[in-house]
C-alpha cells in the first residue's frame, strides 16, 4: 500500500528523528601531557574532584597506554586509529595528511555520518605555547567548527614565566603562578567556548554532536592561577630519590629523553616544578568540571559519551627523567575515563588498552561507519563488563636518533642521523622493552613486585622463560603495526609544515616545541 506523499514524508521524518534521538553525542576531552596523577587513580596529593566524579559515572581504565609518548605521533595515531608505523608520523610538526592523505580521521568519520563535529583547542599537534590561539597542525577536514581562544598565559605572561632555559617554555621545564583568574587563561576560555557550543547543540537535539575539547594544561609552561598553587605547599612536594642506583641497570636509550638543561635542577627547583605541574592539573580539572556541569544543566549528560584522556604520560623525576618520550610506565601510561551510554557506572577495567582503541570504540558505540583498516580493538565489551580481558596487551614505541632531528635544527651531538626504534609491550603483569630489536638494550619489569620499574630483570637467568615468551609476542605484534606493504609511510621531500604562531605581543623569543 502506498502512503499519501505527505503522510510518507511525516513517517520518514518521525523515523529519522527517532534514529537521531537514539544516537549518542560524544564529548571528547583531552588534557596535554597529563599523567595518572589524579585522585581517581589513587594519587595521594593531587586533587581532581571533577574528573573523579566523571570516573564514578563510567569506566576507569587502569592500564591504558599511548602508542607513542610524544604529542604529534600519539595524537595522529589516536585520531586515525592506526599505529605510528602506519601513519608515518614519528615526530612533531607533521600531520597524517602528508603521508596517508586519504585516511579518514575519527571526527571525520562522525561528520560523514551526519554528526556535527567541533574542535576547541589542541586535538592534533600544536606547538605549545606558541601555536595557542591558532589552528596548530590541524586537519580542517575533521571539523565543521574550530575555536582557538588565547588567554593571558599566551598573550601577557610569557615574560614572567620561569624557565630552565630562559625564554624557552614549550619543551623546557617552566612555570608561573599567575595573578589572573581562571577565566582569563586559555583553558578557562576554552571551557566557556565549550559551554557555548553545548548550548547551541542543546537547541538542536535532532543532530548529534562530536565535541572535541583539547586543554593545553598541564603541558609546559605550567601556568595556572596562584590559588591552585596553594593546594600544593612546596615543602611537601615529593623528590624522587635513589636515581643513580636505579639508572645502573638501564641501557642508554632508556634514558635518551634526558635534556641537558635538567642538570640545573636542584631539589628546590624539583619541588617547584612538581608543585606547578600538580597545580596545573587541578586548574584543568576545574575547567573540565565547568563543561561537565554544562552537560548536566543542558540535559545532555544522559545521551552523551564522555571521554577524558591525555596524549601520553609524564615523568616528574622518576629514573632521573622529566617530561615524556620514554618507554617507562610514567611516560607511556595515560588516564582514560569513559562515561555515558554503554559504560558501566563506577567500573574499573584492569586489562591493558591503548589510545588506538578509541576510534573503533566510539564509532561502535554511536553506530558510525568506521574504516576497515583500523588497528585497535573496540572497548565496548569492556565498557559493559570491565572484567572482560580484551586483547590483553598494549604496545608503545619511541624513536631515538635521526627521528628526533627537528626541522631546521642540527642533529643532537652523537646523533648519526640513523633512527633507532624502541618498543615496549605492556601486559597485565609485565613491561618488556627492546631497543633496536634488543641490540641497544632490553628491559623487563614485573609489576607484581616492582610497580616503579626499578629492577631491570632482562637477561636474568631465572626470567629466561618469561622473557622469551614476551620477546616472541613483542616481535609478532610489531609486525602488525605496519601498513600492508610493510613500509613506514614517508613524507615526500619538500612537503614540510610550519606551525602557525600568533604574533608575539612582546616581540620576544618564546619557546618552541
Ligand atoms: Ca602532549
Ligand atoms: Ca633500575
Amino acid at each position: 500500500m502506498r502512503l499519501p506523499t505527505f503522510l510518507g514524508a511525516t513517517v520518514f521524518l518521525i523515523i529519522s528523528q527517532l534514529q537521531a534521538a537514539t544516537r549518542p553525542n560524544v564529548l571528547f576531552m583531552m588534557a596535554d601531557d597529563l599523567n595518572n596523577s589524579l585522585g581517581c587513580y589513587g594519587h595521594p596529593l593531587v586533587k581532581t574532584p571533577n574528573l573523579d566524579k566523571l570516573a564514578a559515572r563510567g569506566v576507569r581504565f587502569q592500564n591504558a597506554n599511548c602508542q607513542f609518548p610524544l604529542c604529534g605521533p600519539s595524537r595522529n595515531s589516536m585520531l586515525t586509529g592506526l599505529y605510528p608505523n602506519s601513519t608515518g608520523i614519528l615526530t612533531n610538526s607533521q600531520l597524517f595528511r602528508q603521508t596517508i592523505p586519504n585516511a579518514v580521521s575519527l571526527p571525520q568519520a562522525f561528520r560523514r555520518d551526519g554528526y556535527f563535529a567541533a574542535r576547541i583547542g589542541k586535538l592534533y599537534h600544536y606547538g605549545v605555547p606558541n601555536s595557542i590561539g591558532t589552528n596548530g597542525h590541524d586537519d580542517p577536514t575533521s571539523w565543521e567548527l574550530e575555536l582557538n581562544p588565547a588567554g593571558c598565559d599566551r598573550l601577557l605572561e610569557h615574560p614572567d614565566i620561569f624557565s630552565l632555559l630562559p625564554g624557552n617554555f614549550g619543551g623546557t621545564l617552566s612555570w608561573y603562578a599567575s595573578p589572573r583568574p581562571d577565566e582569563k587563561h586559555t583553558d578557562g576560555l576554552q571551557a566557556k567556548d565549550a559551554e557555548w557550543v553545548l548550548e547551541r547543540c542543546a537547541k538542536e537535539k535532532d543532530r548529534p554532536f562530536f565535541l572535541a575539547l583539547g586543554f593545553f594544561r598541564p603541558h609546559t609552561p605550567y601556568v595556572s592561577p596562584k590559588k591552585w598553587f596553594k593546594g600544593y605547599p612546596e615543602a611537601e612536594m615529593p623528590v624522587v630519590q635513589g636515581v643513580k642506583e636505579d639508572q645502573a641497570d638501564l641501557p642508554a636509550p632508556a634514558l635518551g629523553s634526558y635534556k641537558k638543561e635538567q642538570d640545573k635542577l636542584t631539589d628546590d627547583l624539583r619541588r617547584q616544578a612538581v608543585q606547578a605541574y600538580f597545580s596545573a592539573i587541578s586548574f584543568m580539572d576545574a575547567q573540565a568540571g565547568k563543561v561537565l556541569d554544562a552537560l548536566d544543566r543542558l540535559g545532555l549528560a544522559e545521551n552523551t559519551i564522555v571521554v577524558l584522556t591525555s596524549d601520553h604520560g609524564y615523568h616528574l623525576g622518576e629514573h632521573g627523567l622529566w617530561q615524556k618520550q620514554s618507554l617507562f610506565e610514567e611516560s607511556a601510561r595515560v588516564p582514560l575515563l569513559i562515561a555515558g551510554p554503554g559504560a558501566k557506572k563506577g567500573g574499573v577495567a584492569n586489562s591493558p588498552v591503548g589510545l588506538i582503541d578509541l576510534y573503533p570504540t566510539l564509532t561502535e558505540l554511536c553506530g558510525v561507519k568506521a574504516p576497515e583498516n583500523l588497528q585497535g580493538q573496540s572497548l565496548v565489551p569492556m565498557l559493559k563488563d570491565p572484567t572482560v580481558k580484551g586483547r590483553g596487551w598494549v604496545l608503545s614505541e619511541v624513536v631515538r636518533g635521526g627521528g628526533f632531528k627537528r626541522m631546521g635544527a642540527s642533529a643532537a651531538k652523537g646523533d648519526d642521523g640513523k633512527r633507532l626504534f624502541g618498543y615496549a609491550l605492556r601486559t597485565d603483569r609485565y613491561r618488556y622493552t627492546e631497543w633496536d630489536e634488543g641490540n641497544a638494550g632490553k628491559e623487563l619489569y614485573d609489576h607484581e613486585s616492582d610497580p616503579k620499574e626499578l629492577t631491570n630483570l632482562a637477561d636474568k637467568p631465572e626470567q629466561a622463560e618469561v622473557q622469551a615468551k614476551l620477546a616472541e609476542q613483542l616481535h609478532g605484534i610489531v609486525k602488525t603495526t605496519y601498513p600492508a606493504n610493510g613500509k613506514i609511510p614517508e613524507i615526500p621531500q619538500g612537503n614540510v609544515m610550519y606551525a602557525p604562531e600568533l604574533v608575539d605581543p612582546q616581540g620576544g623569543k618564546a619557546g618552541k616545541e
